[in-house]
Formats: C-alpha cells, sequence, structure tokens
C-alpha cells in the first residue's frame, strides 16, 4: 500500500530542484495561539516555507490551539516537531518522525516511535522519518538534557556524516542536524558540508541561527532546510523575516547593515 506524503514530496522536490527552504518553528509554550494566524501570514508573506511547531517540554495545553490557529492562515505546511508523544495531532500537515540517532537512547531510537505510530497512522497524519542528530554547542541544550542523548561532537564532522549515512540506509527520509534551540554556537558548516556531500536525503539544519548572514552558510555548506525558533519570537526581530528568507532562497545575505 503507497501513502501519499505531499508534504515530503514538496520538500524533496525543493531539495533536488536546488530551492533551499526556511521553515520557522513555533513553541507553542511561548505563543498567543491569537496572535499566531497574524504571524502565519507575515511570514509566508515574507516568504517563509514552512512551520515546525512543538518543543521539548509542553507547559501549556495549547499545542493543538496553535495548530489550529495557524491553519488559519497557512498556505505552506504546518508539520510538528515533536517533544514527545503529548504533541501528535491530527490538526497538523504532517509529523517528523524523529529518531535520535546520535544518541544510544533505545526509547529515544524507537521506543516512543512504537507508541506514537498506531496514533499518527490512525489521524492519517503524514510521518516524515527524520535522523535526528544533536550537536554538541557550549551548553547542555534542552533537546539532549530531556533526551538522555549524548551529542556528537561539534568538531567531529565526520561522525555526523557516518551517522547521516546509517540514517539514509536505514530508509530515513531526511536528515536533522541540530545545535539546540538557543545554543550558543550553531552546527558547524564543516559538518554540514561533509554530511550533504555523503547523503541524498535533504538535510534540515538549526540551533542558534540569528542572523541572515548565518543562515546563508548554513545553506552554501548545503542545508536544504534551515529553522528558526527563538530569534522570531522576539516581536521586535520579525522585521527581518524577509531578510531570512532573501538570504536562505539565495544562500547570500546581502543589503543588511545592521541586526
Ligand atoms: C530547531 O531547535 C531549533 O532545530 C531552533 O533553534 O530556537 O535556536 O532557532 P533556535
Amino acid at each position: 500500500m503507497t501513502h501519499p506524503a505531499p508534504v515530503y514530496q514538496r520538500l524533496l522536490a525543493a531539495h533536488e530542484e536546488g530551492r533551499p527552504q526556511l521553515f520557522v518553528l513555533v513553541d507553542p509554550d511561548k505563543s498567543d495561539p491569537s496572535e499566531l494566524p497574524g504571524f502565519v501570514a507575515d511570514a509566508q508573506e515574507a516568504g517563509v516555507d514552512g512551520f515546525l511547531v512543538g518543543g521539548s517540554l509542553a507547559l501549556l495545553p495549547t499545542f493543538e490551539e496553535c495548530l489550529r490557529a495557524m491553519k488559519v492562515a497557512a498556505r505552506v505546511p504546518v508539520v510538528i516537531f515533536p517533544g514527545g508523544i503529548h504533541q501528535i495531532s491530527g490538526e497538523a500537515d504532517a509529523i517528523l518522525f524523529l529518531s535520535i540517532v546520535s544518541g544510544r537512547n533505545p526509547d529515544q531510537l524507537i521506543g516512543q516511535h512504537v507508541l506514537a505510530a498506531p496514533m499518527v497512522r490512525e489521524l492519517g497524519l503524514e510521518a516524515i522519518a527524520t535522523g535526528y542528530m544533536i550537536v554538541s554547542s557550549d551548553a547542555v541544550t534542552s533537546t539532549e538534557y530531556m533526551s538522555y542523548s549524548k551529542p556528537i561532537p561539534r568538531e567531529k564532522a565526520e561522525i555526523a556524516a557516518a551517522h547521516a549515512l546509517a540514517a539514509e540506509m536505514l530508509g530515513m527520509k531526511t536528515v536533522y542536524l541540530e545545535a539546540g534551540s538557543g545554543a550558543p554556537q550553531s552546527v558547524p558548516n564543516e559538518m554540514i558540508r561533509m554530511v550533504r556531500a555523503l547523503v541524498d536525503v535533504p538535510v534540515i539544519v538549526g540551533g542558534g541561527i540569528r542572523t541572515p548572514e548565518a543562515a546563508a552558510e548554513k545553506v552554501a555548506a548545503g542545508a536544504s532546510v534551515v529553522i528558526i525558533g527563538n530569534h522570531f519570537e522576539v516581536d521586535a526581530n520579525r522585521a527581518q523575516l524577509r531578510a531570512f528568507a532573501e538570504a536562505v532562497h539565495e544562500g547570500r545575505a546581502r543589503g543588511i547593515t545592521e541586526l
């Protein structure tokens, strides 16, 4: 039986056609659902290609409310980036079915997935199998702490590349290099380059990216999708949405003097 996978097909087409994508991560714990339709509309207008929704914690019971609010305005995919099986909902277009391949915690490699799979199927949610790799930065990030998963040392690009290759060989549809939300340092460009050189699947990169220049560097190194979370949680930074979108789409930042 074949299952349609419209969100993944869209991602793959962009990857294969060399159209890098900017996705914005929305943390339901830090969002007011009543403001999300406006934010989504503005972000799309600025050129944002999609949204992730989720986080390591879900302290507020507003996850589904946020998804519904975003879907009111969304013309681009709204994809769950689950912090756990409590973040599964049929209101989204797809879910990143994340296996934390950088760690050796069986629960994060397969255990949670066994619990989630019947629910994802029942909801008819598109699951995008993702080899998720946590990359060390100078701080212990929520992702690392919450998942009991040891990160890949940031100077060990070849270790990340071998993990990415294994994930692809295992049939995963994308690999995600994660420095952690709010990480002091983003994923090293050299690591992205090495991963991209070895795998054919789209490479997603996120964590600690705060300027269009940094976003453009990730694309130039080989990222197919760049994720920005924290930076756009600050209202004043939202005026930079277009600059980020252009930097990602062109793989270079231009005309930016002050950030
Ligand atoms: C997505 O966790 C990241 O991979 C988002 O990181 O919040 O630092 O942009 P930031």
